[in-house]
């Protein structure tokens, strides 16, 4: 089993897409276990992107990130990370195909709609900057044979 930390950007909320985005990660099988919404500060975005600091792309996601709320999410599943990537496509919109979150919801890859975890260490970090852990919700799947 594999966390993933998934955060629907300011866009999402204010287009009112944020049902269809969690829809495509429960229909693929995934459990949340985590979710609220939030404004982010500027310290807690610039954590969140540290290693993007000093690129020319930064200020603006930053100021992007920071623009109006966010819904951040805690995911679980059998290889989530790899699940949810390919759900969401690639960062470029050059690159991401129809059918993917990205390639069907965003023209812009600096508003691509959507983040998610990388990497386990990614996850844990990400998880760790947004969520206590008290605040990840533990619960019995019925449904986990299924998927
Ligand atoms: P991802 O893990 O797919 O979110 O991609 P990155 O960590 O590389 O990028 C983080 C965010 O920076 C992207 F969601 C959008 C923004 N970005 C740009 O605006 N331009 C770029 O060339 C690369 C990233």
């Amino acid at each position: 089993m594999e966390r993933s930390f998934v955060m629907l950007k300011p866009g999402v909320i204010n287009r009112r897409i944020c049902g269809e985005v969690i829809s495509r990660l429960e229909r693929r099988g995934l459990k949340l276990v985590g979710l609220k919404m939030m404004n982010i500060s500027p310290e807690l975005a610039s954590q969140h992107y540290a290693e993007h600091k000093g690129k020319g792309f930064y200020d603006e996601l930053i100021e992007y990130m920071t623009s109006g709320p966010v819904i951040a999410m805690v995911w679980e599943g059998y290889e989530a990370i790899m699940h949810i990537r390919k759900t969401v496509g690639a960062t470029n919109i050059k690159d991401s195909l129809p059918g993917t979150i990205r390639g069907d919801f965003c023209s812009c890859t600096s508003h691509n709609v959507i983040h998610a975890s990388d990497s386990p260490a990614s996850a844990e970090r990400e998880i760790g900057l947004f969520f206590k852990p008290e605040e990840i919700i533990e619960w019995t799947d019925e449904m986990e044979k299924w998927f």
